[in-house]
C-alpha cells in the first residue's frame, strides 16, 4: 500500500428519495443500493467501496431517518443514528427540486446532537435553473454550519467527482479496509435479496411496500452451471400474498423474471429463481421475526 494512503467511513444520509442509493450506485458503478420510486426502501446498511490508488471510502447507506413508528422503523432509526457517530464525515442529500421541508428540518435537528463533519449535497441540480440554486443553498446554510456545499446530480453524475475529492479530505490515513476491486461487503445473497424486493416496489401499489421482506433460502450453482436461487417472499396478510402472486400467477412470474434478469447481469452466470410468498401475520412488529430475517446484526 502506498505511503500516506488515507481511508475511512461516509455515511449518506437523507429523507426518502432525494437519491442516497442513486449516488451510491454511480461511485460504486454497480447495483448495490436498491432504487425505486417509493420511499424508504433501503433498509439495511449497504456499504460501497470506493478504491483510488491513494484512498478508499467505504459508505454506508443508511436507511431513512424518520419518526419510528413500529419496532421496525425503530430498529432502523438506531441504525442511522448510530452510523452517524461512527463515521468520518456525514454526506447529507438534499433534493433541490423539492426544496427545504420538514424532513429536511427534522435530520438537521438530528446533526446538531452529533460532532461528525457534516457535507451538504445538493442533488439533482439538473431539475432546477443555475439561479434557483444559490437562494436554496442559503436556507440550507442559515439552520447549519455544514463544512462543505457541493451541488451534483448523480443521475446525470455531475460533479460527483468533486464531491469524492471533498469527501477524500476527511479521511485519516489508515489502511485498504476491502480489496480494490469488492464493491460491497455484503453477501451475494443479501444483494439477490433486494433485487427481487425492488421488483415488487415496482410492480405493486402502496399498500405493498413495508409490508413485505425478501430472504434468500438458498443459493448454489447446480452440475450444469446454473445457479439455482430460492426466494421467499414475506407478506403480513392473505390479500397482500395474492396481490403478489397476481391472477394465475402472472405478477409472481414477471417479478420473478425481472429480478432474474438482474441478478444474472449482478453474477455473470444464468439463473434459475424460485419464488415462494409467505404469509407471516405481524412480522414487523416482533423482534424475534425481525431477527430472523436479518434486520439485527
Ligand atoms: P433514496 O431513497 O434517497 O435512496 O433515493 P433513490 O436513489 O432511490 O432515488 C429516488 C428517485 O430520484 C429515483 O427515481 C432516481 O432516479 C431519482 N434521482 C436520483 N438522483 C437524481 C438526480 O440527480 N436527478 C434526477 N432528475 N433524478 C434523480
Ligand atoms: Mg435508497
Ligand atoms: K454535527
Amino acid at each position: 500500500m502506498p505511503k500516506g494512503f488515507k481511508s475511512g467511513f461516509v455515511a449518506i444520509i437523507g429523507r426518502p428519495n432525494v437519491g442516497k442509493s442513486t449516488l451510491l450506485n454511480r461511485v460504486v458503478g454497480q447495483k448495490v443500493a436498491i432504487m425505486s420510486d417509493k420511499p424508504q426502501t433501503t433498509r439495511n446498511k449497504i456499504h460501497g467501496v470506493y478504491t483510488t490508488d491513494t484512498a478508499q471510502i467505504v459508505f454506508l447507506d443508511t436507511p431513512g431517518i424518520h419518526k419510528p413508528q413500529s419496532k421496525l422503523g425503530n430498529y432502523m432509526m438506531q441504525v442511522a443514528e448510530g452510523t452517524l457517530n461512527e463515521v468520518d464525515a456525514i454526506l447529507f442529500l438534499v433534493d433541490v427540486s423539492e426544496g427545504l421541508g420538514g424532513g429536511d428540518r427534522y435530520i438537521i435537528e438530528r446533526l446538531k446532537q452529533v460532532k461528525t463533519p457534516v457535507i451538504l449535497v445538493m442533488n439533482k441540480i439538473d431539475k432546477v435553473q443555475p439561479e434557483e440554486l444559490l437562494p436554496i443553498i442559503v436556507q440550507y446554510k442559515d439552520l447549519y454550519p455544514f463544512t462543505e456545499i457541493v451541488p451534483i446530480s448523480a443521475k446525470q453524475g455531475t460533479s460527483v467527482n468533486i464531491l469524492l475529492e471533498q469527501a477524500t479530505r476527511y479521511l485519516d490515513e489508515g489502511p485498504m479496509y476491502y480489496p480494490a476491486d469488492q464493491v460491497t461487503d455484503h453477501p451475494e445473497q443479501f444483494v439477490c435479496a433486494e433485487l427481487v424486493r425492488e421488483k415488487i416496489l415496482n410492480l405493486t401499489r402502496e399498500e405493498i411496500p413495508h409490508s413485505i421482506a425478501v430472504t434468500i433460502e438458498d443459493m448454489k450453482v447446480q452440475d450444469n452451471g446454473l445457479v439455482h436461487i430460492s426466494a421467499v417472499i414475506f407478506v403480513e396478510r392473505d390479500s397482500q400474498k395474492g396481490i403478489i402472486i397476481g391472477k394465475n400467477g402472472a405478477l409472481l412470474k414477471e417479478i420473478g423474471k425481472l429480478a432474474r434478469l438482474d441478478i444474472e447481469k449482478l453474477l455473470g452466470n444464468k439463473c434459475f429463481l424460485e419464488l415462494w410468498v409467505k404469509v407471516k401475520k405481524d412480522w414487523r412488529n416482533q423482534d424475534r421475526v425481525l431477527k430472523d430475517l436479518g434486520f439485527r446484526h
